[in-house]
């Protein structure tokens, strides 16, 4: 018994030296960790190819907006609705909404519920299309503004407080 132990660990060491590693390392960590570094590898890989992919894309659609007009067309506008709110905006971050619905929409910054206005829609309301407006020394910069049907509103906080756009 005691030989073939000792032949078993003799073995052991010999793969272990094998392997030329100059610590010897528990054997059964050493595997896991390379499977795991391999396919963390792997993954990698594909994420960069994609988002090479994407980045052309996107360069390829910047071009292509830079020819037709200098200004950037909002194509992320989220639909105004209840419930709805924006991401926290870092100072000079913006978020735009498109207000497609007739009605009344109060709005108030979650981190500062004291910070509100209202967007009235109104069919035939003579502000329509893109409309820009900021959130500065805690206010938003309208109290209450009156638009027509499928206006996009850009809100862009000038603060160095994060705020939001949210929708009650
Ligand atoms: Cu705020």
């Amino acid at each position: 018994m005691n030989t073939k132990l000792g032949v078993l660990l003799l073995g052991g060491m010999l793969v272990l030296a094998a392997c030329g590693e100059e610590e010897a390392q528990p054997v059964g960590n050493e595997p896991v960790e390379e499977e795991m570094d391999m396919s963390e590898e792997q993954a990698t890989d594909e994420e960069a190819v994609e988002e090479e992919a994407v980045e052309e894309e996107a360069s390829e659609e910047e071009a292509t907006e830079k020819e037709s007009s200098e200004a950037q067309p909002v194509t992320d506008a989220a639909e105004a609705k209840k419930g709805e709110a924006s991401p926290l905006l870092a100072k000079g971050e913006m978020t735009s909404f498109v207000f497609n619905e007739v009605g009344e929409f109060p709005i108030f910054c979650a981190p500062h519920p004291v910070m509100k206005m209202t967007v009235i829609v109104q069919e035939g309301a003579s502000t329509s299309g893109e409309l820009a407006l900021d959130i500065a020394d805690y206010n938003f910069s309208e109290e209450s503004i009156t638009v027509a049907p499928g206006t996009i509103i850009t809100w862009t906080n000038q603060d160095s407080a994060q705020h939001n756009v949210a929708f009650e």
